[in-house]
């Protein structure tokens, strides 16, 4: 590896850090393979990550990209949002290129996988970074002799300087669970403007969606993701929520590419990705 890629304790946690030779680089911890920090060329951090965040083994990260796998939320017997966010990952790889970094890191199922979800597989996280884009591709195969069949969600925490101000642009048209109210609709704004708590599952989101704020904006796409949540806890619920400070809520604002209407089904020996990428606009 070369002086590209940086081992580092982040927090009392083992990371990497990642670094394009122009200048654009991404931090993530081996926990949860958790992008915790991007920093394209030339720019400013575009992930929140909570200044009460916990960085302990088994515990959820309050920020950056947590991995929601083999399950989105509490839509299933499993622990919210799955497993895989609160256990340790390997690195499998990491290098520069002339103008990118990237890195890899995969987890297997073992004897804890297995106790919480009886299955053999193989989850793989790719994060590339060249100047002003992001790539986040989670890869999972089906080593087993049985099908798999799962939800997951790159749960994106985007930093927002003041999210009042923030507009989410390119979700008319598409039907949405409001996820606050348990009701479900037909999203009819050309922009979402986020002024309360806001919960909502977007169903099959084919166009790229942006987050514009005043002189910033980023462009946000997925692939073979096809959901999108939009999640802020707003200021009640995150004042329930031990790791987030009373104003965090203001400087974030989750948007995350997912599969979750429609579980993915992996056939034994089969392979599957889905990525979420992030553009600078
Ligand atoms: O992605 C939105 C969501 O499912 C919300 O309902 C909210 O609970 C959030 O995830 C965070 O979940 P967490 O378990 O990380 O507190």
């Amino acid at each position: 590896m070369s002086d590209a890629v940086q081992h580092l304790d982040f927090n009392g946690l083992p990371a990497i850090r990642i670094t394009a030779p122009n200048g654009a680089q991404a931090t993530i911890l081996q926990h949860g393979a958790q992008v915790v920090s991007w920093i394209p060329a030339g720019g400013e951090e575009r992930l929140f990550l909570s200044e009460r965040a916990r960085f302990e083994p088994g515990v959820p990260v309050r920020g950056g990209i947590p991995i929601c796998f083999p399950q989105f939320g509490s839509r299933g017997p499993l622990p919210k949002h799955g497993f895989v966010r609160t256990v340790s990952w390997d690195i499998e790889s990491a290098r520069a290129g002339s103008d990118f970094a990237t890195a890899t890191l995969v987890l297997n199922d073992d004897d804890v996988s297995r106790a919480i979800w009886p299955h053999a597989f193989r989850a793989e996280l790719t994060v590339l970074i060249s100047g002003q884009r992001m790539d986040v591709e989670l890869g999972v195969s089906n080593p087993g002799d049985e099908p798999l069949r799962f939800t997951c969600a790159l749960h994106s925490y985007l930093a927002t300087r003041e999210v009042e101000e923030a507009r989410v642009e390119g979700l008319r048209g598409l039907r949405y669970l409001d996820a606050v109210r348990g009701t479900e609709h037909k999203e009819s704004g050309t922009e979402l403007m986020i002024e309360a708590e806001t919960d909502r599952i977007y169903f099959e989101a084919a166009k790229p969606i942006m987050l514009a704020e005043p002189r910033r904006a980023l462009g946000i796409s997925g692939e073979n993701l096809p959901d999108v949540v939009v999640w802020n806890p707003w200021e009640h619920l995150s004042a329930t929520l031990p790791d987030m400070t009373p104003l965090g809520f203001r400087r974030m604002l989750c948007i995350e590419h997912g599969a979750i209407g429609r579980p993915v089904e992996l056939a034994p020996g089969a392979e599957w990705w889905g990525r979420q990428s992030l553009v600078v606009l």
